[in-house]
């Protein structure tokens, strides 16, 4: 069952050969996604070999195989865990009845919208790093770059695969719009406001890669406990992949941080700038950018989508099998801080339309892991400063802390205040053309730009001065 059949144009283990229509239908895809990768996949790059790993199996030991490929090469497949036997719907009103492995009916529109959601975003971050790679700090570095990429468009074929096969003709044209689509275009945009946002430097890249796909962990773990098995398998699989890209964002920012610090030791009397290095106090506004941004992706504090997304299996919280007692979640309230009359007051919601919320403090305490790391890093260099994560409703545009304004501690300010201390909280016009300045290739294995640190160690064994793109 877990072996991944390679001999077919897309690499599956869902027997895609024994229905004939929907390989048929996947195949006539196909090109489609090629030429938007081609178009909008990584530029300039395409004929370049690059040591990628690929998925060979869903085993957990030794699922992927490294080896040098050109990215259009890549093979992009279509792979699920493995069926359980006698799988249950996890909680929610038909909690303990078998899972469904079709659609049910009723649950259509509200599953579409859902597998859509996630499947725009992967496209649209691979449509916002595009640009990286003539930039990147090092080989290793545009590797790790092309790696990310390349799994992000495989995650779309996985929520195509979902399209496709369970959606019919309303699938297939989803699926084509995942392609028409396109992150920043005012007239045609992604969904969700993150995937929207520009990328134009590895310090983005990399908040991007800790903060954003940290809600595609959470998004993710949250569907992975679907009552809709086939979402539930595929979305398991994809956490697998996942790692890796927290994995980037977490230690690329975190070499970062490093550089800074021994530019601080080496010269304690000057600007980090000067040596051509990026201050804590600017990484810091970074980090309030795209934790914000990010925070938004959970959407609104009191949802009756969410509480019917739970209430239908459709979509759980993270760990729900393993982190709780009550899978129907119809008794007890969640403590939500609301605004009235710019004071805090708690107010306790019914548990189901809190869904968002629970899913989104989840997340900021994962986040936090990241900063500890981060401040061990500082420590270890003997400087005093410290990263923190900006209070849940800094600088929010989705939900109930919209159009208010509060400071990075969460404390209810004036828009005066906050046209004041902007500058001070986030990246100004002026910070992010001097990050840009700093971004100049390095392209000679085994060595990296001047304002990041190597890693401790390279990939897959290999040294770090390993030739990890053939340019
Ligand atoms: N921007 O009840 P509400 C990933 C919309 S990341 C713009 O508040 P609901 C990845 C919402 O759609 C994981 N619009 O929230 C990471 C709704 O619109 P309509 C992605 C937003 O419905 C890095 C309205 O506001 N996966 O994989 O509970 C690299 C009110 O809805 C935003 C998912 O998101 C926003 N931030 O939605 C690559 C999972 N937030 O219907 C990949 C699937 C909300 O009124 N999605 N809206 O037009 C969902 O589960 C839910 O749709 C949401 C919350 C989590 C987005
Ligand atoms: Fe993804
Ligand atoms: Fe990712």
């Amino acid at each position: 069952m877990a072996s991944i059949d390679y001999s077919q144009k897309i690499p599956n283990n869902v027997d895609l050969a024994s229905d004939k229509r929907l390989q048929r239908a996947l195949e006539k895809w196909q090109p489609s996604y090629l030429k938007w990768w081609h178009e909008m996949g990584p530029t300039d790059f395409e004929t370049k070999e690059i040591y990628l790993r690929t998925a060979v199996s869903v085993e957990s030991d030794g699922w992927a195989h490294f080896g040098y490929v050109s990215m259009p090469e890549y093979r992009w497949g279509v792979f699920l865990e493995p069926l359980q036997n006698d799988r249950r719907i996890p909680f929610g009103d038909a909690y303990g009845k078998p899972a469904w492995q079709d659609v049910p009916g009723e649950y259509r529109t509200d599953l579409r919208r859902l597998i859509v959601t996630q499947a725009d975003t992967e496209p649209a971050s691979v449509e916002q790093q595009r640009l990286l790679g003539h930039t990147a700090p090092s080989l290793y570095d545009l590797r790790n770059l092309f790696q990310v990429n390349v799994e992000e468009g495989r995650h779309l074929w996985a929520m195509v695969y979902l399209l496709h096969r369970y959606f019919g003709k309303d699938g297939r044209n989803e699926a084509e719009e995942l392609l028409e689509r396109r992150s920043g275009n005012p007239d045609r945009p992604r969904i969700l406001g993150t995937f929207n946002e520009p990328i134009n430097t590895w310090l983005d890249f990399f908040c991007f890669a800790m903060f954003t796909d940290r809600d595609g962990k959470f998004q993710l773990l949250a569907l992975a406990e679907s009552g809709f098995d086939p979402l539930a398998r595929t979305c398991r699989f994809m956490l697998t992949e996942e790692a890796h890209h927290l994995f980037v964002g977490q230690t690329g920012l975190g070499r970062v941080i490093q550089r800074t610090c021994e530019v601080m030791n080496a010269h304690p009397d000057a600007q980090p700038r000067e040596h051509g290095a990026i201050s804590l106090e600017l990484m810091q506004k970074y980090i309030n950018f795209w934790v914000s941004s990010s925070t938004d992706l959970y959407g609104s504090e009191v949802s009756s989508n969410a509480a019917n997304y739970f209430a239908t299996g459709l979509k759980g919280r993270a760990y729900e099998e393993k982190a709780y007692q009550d899978h129907v979640a119809l008794e007890g309230s969640y403590s939500i801080e609301k605004i009235v009359a710019g004071e805090i007051v708690k107010e306790e919601v019914p548990l189901r339309n809190a869904m968002n919320e629970i899913l989104r403090t989840d997340y900021l305490i994962d986040n936090q892991k990241g900063v500890d790391y981060w401040n061990k890093i500082v420590k270890r260099h003997g400087i005093d400063f410290e990263f923190k994560l900006p209070h849940r409703r800094f600088n929010r545009q989705i939900g109930m802390y919209t159009g208010a304004f509060f400071d990075l501690d969460g404390k209810p300010i004036d828009e005066h205040t906050w046209n004041q201390k902007k500058a001070g909280w986030l990246p100004t016009e002026r910070d992010r053309e001097f990050v840009l300045s700093l971004m100049q290739p390095c392209r000679e294995p085994g060595k990296f730009a001047a304002w990041i640190a190597p890693p401790n160690k390279g990939l897959n064994g290999q040294p770090v001065d390993f030739e990890y793109v053939k340019l």
